[in-house]
């Protein structure tokens, strides 16, 4: 496996109008627990992680410095969680003593460590100086380098980690799938198989039984290229994949790099113009003999997403060939989800996803009971701000939904992994526009003002979590953003999942929908690769005649009116899947939600937690 493919990335957030809090990554390394049998050689990380460290003994490993004996500070797009990644590939020891901990605390309480902008004003912001020469931190005059011990990835777990799944996990069990919805959760390494039943891991994905793959396009942000190859069955590995992505110069380079055992595999690269803008969309478009199927999924096509973390995906019916001569509008659904794929994948203007474009055209895509909600980075006026972000879920919401009696006291629930920079107050954005949309139901015009409940793990949650504090690592929340903001905090709610059995694995599925004051009945709800960040679901400017989109998003709401229902019933006990028919919506936590009490705190990921242990016996001590 080529280095190249061992990166983890995120995006440096640098405007306050900016992204999911995709911050700079603390630099460090995780201890890796070696009671743990070693897997594969393909660990890669999600992600850039800060470190976890063991509680005993005091011996702590650090990351290197890079070169210069300096950390950058300032890392543009994913160039920052590659940097960063890079970094963990040769840790040094270095002996320290506890209250080391205490002074990286201070270090990161008082910014020093950090030279992250907040810009309150993007056209300010210098996006090419920035990206050019990074900051470099003094090197702490307590790390004392030594010599490197040994190889290790840059994973937020090292490579001894993983622990192999038990004989039956990758079994396929299509019988067992509840087709009414055809939302489905990820398989959760560790758990009780009953919590899996009904579950999809990537390779149940790829496998025959959905069809006879001839070719694929995977659109993701993050990618293991490597370990990718391995999930496709071994009589479909060599099949052509196209890789929509976003990244850019060196980034770019070493993802194309990661391709060169690989030479059917080829790219595509989505355009991003604004500043801090990603591409989050996690979708597959699957080319059968058969037919092609759409998944749209929230992971990351690296191996951490897929283990202990909490995933959602919605997967398409099979879609067959219209009849040879079918004319234009052939195949569309009644939720237009035809017509609005081939505007979202037009949107890339990329000549590389014409011919999929033209073979989406030449398929029936009737079946389809979602309606698709996009983001696609620009500015738009008039009748194009309701094509992407939060004004064209407000727009479906309008259109396909219906007021209910009473709904002025139906609750708002949004779950995510990420939050971006909201302002100084709930007016700024959040009350203001995204809690305008989220309280949609049909034309009527009488505003309401629900409950919302926001919910983010919490300390504690992440702690306690099959991961450990590095879950925290896929939570990139960050001091810097949340000081900020703390009349945010008072909409949040922990992280329960009992009833999925997934207590434990960190969210990095996002969800919203309203829901009745009793928790029993849903009037919408949407899954989505967007987090909660004006970045994702769009902001409005000018006196609210344009709305600005950064990122690429994509998801699919369902709404009762497809499905000939008033509301979604919510399953009250999801797990073990039945292949009877149940028309409960299997909403992925625990309703009522429960609230932070006081000695609750958001994950945020730069700042140590120290006085408890993890699950795996560290602590997390960025630096
Ligand atoms: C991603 C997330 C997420 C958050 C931030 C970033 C990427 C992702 N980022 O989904 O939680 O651009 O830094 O996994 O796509």
């Amino acid at each position: 496996m080529s280095q190249d493919s061992l990166h983890g990335k995120w995006t440096v957030s640098s405007s306050d109008d900016d992204d999911d809090g995709e911050n700079l990554p603390p630099s460090g390394t995780t201890t890796s627990n070696s009671s743990q049998p070693a897997a594969s050689i393909h660990d890669l990380p999600r992600s850039a992680t800060p470190p976890s460290t063991k509680l005993e003994p005091v011996t702590v490993e650090v990351k290197p410095e890079p070169v210069a004996s300096s950390v950058p500070l300032l890392f543009i797009g994913s160039e920052a969680r590659q940097m960063a990644a890079a970094n963990q590939l040769n840790p040094v020891k270095y002996e320290t003593s506890p209250s080391l901990a205490g002074k990286h605390k201070q270090e990161v309480a008082d910014g020093s460590g950090w030279a992250l902008s907040d810009s309150d004003d993007d056209d300010k912001v210098d996006v090419k100086g920035k990206g050019a020469a990074p900051k470099r931190k003094p090197p702490s005059p307590k790390a004392k380098k030594a010599k490197v011990e040994n190889e290790r990835p840059p994973s937020p777990h090292g490579r001894l980690y993983y622990i192999d799944e038990p004989e039956d996990f990758f079994e396929t069990s299509v019988p067992c799938l509840n087709d009414i919805y055809r939302f489905y959760l990820n398989k959760v390494t560790g758990l009780d198989r009953k919590y899996n039943c009904g579950a999809l891991h990537i390779r149940d994905i790829l496998s025959p039984l959905f069809g006879t793959l001839k070719e694929s396009v995977q659109f993701n942000y993050c990618f293991d290229l490597a370990w990718m190859v391995e999930q496709y069955p071994p009589e479909f590995r060599n099949r052509p994949v196209l890789i929509v992505h976003g990244d850019k110069r060196e980034a770019k380079a070493r993802l194309v790099k990661q391709a060169q055992p690989f030479p059917h595999i080829k790219f595509c690269q989505a355009k991003l113009d604004i500043a801090f803008g990603t591409h989050h969309t996690k979708m597959m478009l699957l080319w059968y003999e058969e037919g092609f199927r759409v998944i749209i999924l929230t992971s990351n096509l690296i191996r951490a997403d897929w283990y202990q973390k909490t995933q959602g995906l919605w997967m398409s019916p099979l879609f067959p060939r219209l009849p040879e001569g079918s004319s234009a509008s052939a195949g569309e659904s009644p939720t237009f989800f035809k017509r609005d794929l081939l505007e979202y994948l037009a949107a890339y203007r990329a000549p590389e996803l014409e011919e999929c474009i033209q073979r989406i055209k030449e398929h029936d895509l009737s079946e389809a009971r979602v309606y698709l909600v996009g983001s696609t980075p620009g500015r738009y006026v008039g009748s194009d701000m309701e094509r992407w972000g939060h004004l064209r879920l407000r727009k479906l919401l309008c259109d396909h939904t219906e007021a209910i009696p009473g709904d002025e006291t139906w609750p708002v629930i949004g779950q995510f992994s990420s939050i971006g920079s909201m302002g100084l107050d709930k007016t700024k954005w959040l009350a203001g526009e995204f809690q305008r949309t989220m309280t949609t139901l049909g034309k009527s015009s009488v505003r309401s003002d629900p409950p919302m409940h926001l919910l983010y793990p919490s300390v504690e949650d992440v702690r306690t979590s099959l991961e450990g504090y590095p879950a925290g690592g896929s939570l990139p929340y960050s001091i810097q953003t949340a000081q900020k903001q703390l009349w945010l905090h008072s909409y949040f709610h922990r992280w329960k999942a009992d009833a999925t059995g997934r207590s434990h694995a960190m969210p990095h599925i996002k969800t919203f929908m309203r829901v009745s004051p009793d928790f029993t009945q849903l009037a919408w709800f949407l899954i989505t690769s967007a987090n909660l960040s004006k970045a994702a679901w769009g902001a409005l400017e000018k006196n609210n005649t344009q709305v600005m989109v950064r990122s690429y998003e994509l998801g699919v709401l369902y709404v009762p009116s497809a499905f000939s229902m008033k509301t979604f019933p919510v399953q009250k006990n999801p797990f073990p899947v039945s292949s009877s028919t149940s028309s409960g919506f299997p909403v992925p936590f625990d309703l009522p939600p429960t609230p932070y009490s006081t000695k609750d705190q958001p994950w945020i990921w730069n700042i140590p937690y120290n006085q408890a242990p993890d699950t795996h016996g560290n602590v997390w001590i960025p630096s």
